[in-house]
């Protein structure tokens, strides 16, 4: 396994403190053995449709009923169904989302833990613009 990923997106992704870090000089997370998403729909800063459902890709599985993931209008979630581990891929999850979206800004914010045991998170803002 190749390894070498720069301590700064190491700690931006795994956000633990300096201290409890003890590993070899260089054998830091590399990006494709560590936790992190790798895309979703819809996608970071789009603009689309009202969504029947997102999905989110990730770069590995997430451990076992780690992952979060909710929908926010504004400071308001909307209601959704669970994330669901696509049944080929347990790297892929998808969301039902409970409502048909009005125009508006909103945000995805999920949060999981990866088989290292770091919580990683974070959020994707997309716009609804109906048709
Ligand atoms: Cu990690």
């Amino acid at each position: 396994m190749r390894l070498g990923r720069p301590v700064a997106g190491w700690f931006r992704n795994c956000a633990i403190p300096l201290g409890l870090v003890l590993v070899p000089a260089g054998a830091l997370d590399d990006p494709a053995l560590h936790f992190s998403l790798s895309g979703s729909e819809p996608a970071a800063e789009a603009t689309v449709s009202p969504p029947e459902e997102l999905r989110l890709w990730f770069t590995q599985a997430p451990q076992d009923h780690s992952m979060s993931v909710r929908l926010m209008a504004g400071d308001a979630a909307v209601e959704t169904g669970p994330p669901i581990a696509a049944a080929e891929d347990d790297r892929v999850y998808s969301v039902a989302v409970g409502r048909t979206l009005e125009e508006g800004g909103y945000n995805i914010v999920w949060r999981a833990m990866a088989a290292d045991g770091h919580v990683v998170r974070g959020e994707i803002p997309f716009k609804v613009r109906v048709p």
